[in-house]
């Protein structure tokens, strides 16, 4: 008989209802209710996403199937089964309720990957805290993935849909070497940076290798969707950088949010709508590249990474 190996598939979690947001917006401020105006103002973003209010949840649910369906395909490691589990870090079902779930299951061992390729102590650092607690009190032994930003398959995925849309803004009449690639990820305070975390060079790393595969010849980093609290958080803002692009008499932009792999708020509103929206303002040409959601070369960078902690952990 094959042996059950866990995986729990680890991501940010996003309300089931407009009723919902309340809620999550209480966990995500680490229990202090937003005010009435804060959480209008969240309920409206996610009304205003074209085709469908809370995407994250269907495209997590299709991230795992696809995940368990890749790590169990193929003719390798036969003598294991993989079980995927889902953990949400703000919503049902929450991090502790997948290991749970794994420990009424009988599986004893475990690897947890995050749906973010870059660590930092306050995002995926917070994820597996969560997870390793739980996982000690269930008594089950679980080794983690930390981050996989540089890992080859990604970085082929990423630079094969930064030259896509390079290829459309040609076909619309654009100078290749003209158009600006905007790297960008979820900033987070400041203070990072003198706890030495990972998190900002992690990004830079993913963005230069995906520069440099692609043929890009003119790119930068910059921040999105930083959160409305009252401490400096990391900049410049996109919407910052868009417009100082215009005073460089920029006019093309590709936006590459690397920090993300599927379509949710962040992208669908933050950039598609708001960056968008500035963009107009300034007469720049902006696209996206399509996020990597459950993507086969992203199924297989996560299995990849996944069979080789379990290895590891031998
Ligand atoms: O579509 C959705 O429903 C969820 C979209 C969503 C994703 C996401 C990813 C990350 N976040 C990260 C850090 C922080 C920190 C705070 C924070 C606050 C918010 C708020 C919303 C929100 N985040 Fe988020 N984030 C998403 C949504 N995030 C909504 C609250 C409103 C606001 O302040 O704008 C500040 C709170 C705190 O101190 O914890 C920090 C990071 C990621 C990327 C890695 C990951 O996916 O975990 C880092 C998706």
């Amino acid at each position: 008989m094959a042996t059950k190996i866990g995986v729990l598939v680890m991501s940010y979690g996003t309300p089931e209802s407009l009723d919902g947001v309340e809620a999550y917006y209480t966990h995500i401020r680490h229990g202090n209710a937003p005010t009435a105006e804060q959480l209008q103002q969240l309920k409206d973003r996610y009304e205003a996403i074209v085709g469908g209010v809370f995407p994250l949840r269907e495209n997590t649910d299709r991230q795992v199937a696809a995940l368990q369906a890749a790590l169990n395909s193929g003719s390798a490691q036969k003598d294991v089964e993989f079980v995927c589990y889902q953990g949400l870090k703000h919503a049902h079902p929450f991090i502790e309720d997948g290991v749970e779930a794994m420990a009424r299951d009988g599986i004893t061992q475990a690897v947890g990957i995050v749906l973010a390729p870059h660590y930092s102590v306050m995002s995926v650092g917070t994820y597996i805290k969560r997870a390793q607690a739980k996982a000690e009190e269930c008594q089950v032994g679980m080794g983690f993935v930390e981050s996989y930003h540089l890992h080859p398959q990604l970085i082929d995925v990423l630079s094969r849909r930064v030259s896509a849309r390079l290829d459309q803004f040609e076909e619309a009449g654009a100078v290749r070497d003209e158009v600006r690639v905007l790297f960008s990820a979820h900033s987070l305070p400041v203070r990072i940076l003198s706890m030495g975390d990972p998190y900002r060079d992690q990004l830079l790393q993913t963005s230069e290798a995906v520069a440099q595969a692609a043929g890009v010849a003119s790119w930068q980093f910059t921040w999105q969707s930083a959160g409305r609290t009252a401490e400096p958080w990391l900049g410049p803002d996109v919407l910052d950088t868009l417009r100082e692009l215009s005073h460089e008499q920029v006019k093309y932009v590709l936006v590459a949010p690397v920090g993300f792999v599927s379509d949710h708020l962040e992208v669908l509103y933050d950039l598609d709508i708001e960056a968008q929206a500035v963009a107009g303002e300034l007469d720049l040409r902006l696209m996206r590249i399509e996020s990597l959601n459950s993507d086969p070369a992203y199924m297989a960078v996560l299995s990849d990474v996944v069979r080789t902690k379990v290895e590891q952990m031998k």
